[in-house]
């Protein structure tokens, strides 16, 4: 296969990373070729019986003033979403304990903020954080734009990751975001990287972009300066009120090309079969673990949207013989 036949990129990526054309023939290889390549590079790199299992938390909801306009978060529209101010960490300690008790070994706090202010409210993410850490699980927030010294207060608490999105293509921002841009993302992932946090990073597919959109997004995602550590492959759930609501549900085959082109340039990363599993059958999700993916967010809720229950996904892993990602032992 002509187009499989690129190497696979160097750690360093940056101007010795895949071109848009190598994305673009993996991304579009006869899909059973590119599943099957993509199986193989999982197996070289990971355990391919083990998917780490994650749980999200919203600890603070709605009111967002930017306008994504796939988000149910957004002040500027209206949406089933009711805000609420910023949890208390008590709470937040209560629902990691308990995601940890349900076999989680990642827990991610998301807030619906633009941008991190330095205050109280940060004081207190940074006391979740570090609750978090003492209950012996991975700590990810994502929490809007940072700067360089946030980041590195949020590294001091012994935040493990940092999830930021480029969602789509640089060309395709502006029909979905209008009130930031692509390099305000770039920013923000670069003061984490320097911090010295793993980067959280991927997109969501099914917001009307076309494959070009979505092989620019993956050729980005593997020539930014270091490669992420993880990858969240996300399928839109369309939520009433936003301008997205109508989108009709991505194909499976889409969700495969990009899991599957994610996992062969980014072989090391864990590549998270995120947001739209309610929607899909077990087949389904099976194929996408065939293709690399290797992590779920578990429990009854993503940040405000449905997702499939500990026991759906507890028979799911029972059926394709997948455990759990065990924690990894502590320092
Ligand atoms: N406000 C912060 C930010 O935007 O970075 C953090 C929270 S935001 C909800 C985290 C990510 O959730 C977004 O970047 C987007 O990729 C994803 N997301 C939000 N709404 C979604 C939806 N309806 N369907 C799929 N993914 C969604
Ligand atoms: C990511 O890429 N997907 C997760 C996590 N990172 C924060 C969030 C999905 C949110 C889906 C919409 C919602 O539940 O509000
Ligand atoms: Fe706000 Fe994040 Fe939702 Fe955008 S995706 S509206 S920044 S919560």
């Amino acid at each position: 296969m002509q187009g499989l036949e690129i190497s696979e990129p160097s750690p360093q990526a940056g101007p010795r990373g895949p071109s848009r054309d190598d994305v673009a023939a993996l991304y579009h290889a006869p899909l059973l070729e590119l599943v099957g390549r993509a199986a193989a590079v999982h197996r070289r790199a990971h355990d391919p019986s083990r998917v780490q299992v994650c749980v999200l938390l919203s600890i603070k909801t709605g009111g967002c003033p930017e306008n994504c306009g796939y988000c149910p978060q957004s002040a500027h529209f209206e949406t089933p979403v009711a805000a609420t101010p910023l949890l208390q960490v008590d709470a937040v300690l209560d629902a990691a304990r308990q995601a940890r008790d349900d076999g989680a070994t990642r827990f991610c706090m998301g807030a619906a903020w633009r941008e991190v202010r330095d205050g109280d409210a940060f004081e207190r993410v940074l006391d979740m954080v570090r609750g978090v850490k003492t209950l012996g699980l991975e700590a990810c927030c994502t929490l809007g734009m940072l700067d360089e010294s946030q980041a590195q207060r949020l590294k001091q608490a012994g935040l493990d990751a940092y999830n930021h999105n480029l969602d789509c293509s640089d060309e395709y921002y502006d029909r979905v975001i209008t009130t930031r841009n692509y390099n305000d993302r770039l920013r923000t992932l670069a003061h984490v990287r320097a911090a010295g946090i793993t980067v959280c990073c991927g997109g969501i597919v099914g917001m009307g972009e076309s494959d070009a959109d979505r092989i620019a997004l993956l050729h980005t995602l593997a020539n930014l300066p270091a490669p992420p550590e993880s990858v969240p492959i996300n399928a839109l759930v369309p939520v009433a009120g936003t301008p997205l609501a109508g989108r009709a549900r991505v194909d499976v085959w889409t969700m495969l090309r990009m899991i599957a082109t994610a996992r062969i340039l980014l072989p090391a990363a864990m590549v998270r079969l995120s947001a739209g599993r309610t929607e899909m059958s077990d087949a389904e999700q099976a194929l996408c673990f065939l293709a690399g993916a290797n992590s779920i967010f578990a429990g009854e809720k993503l940040l405000t949207t449905p997702n499939p229950a500990f026991d759906r996904d507890r028979a799911l892993f029972e059926t394709l013989g997948i455990l759990p990602l065990e924690p990894e032992p502590g320092p």
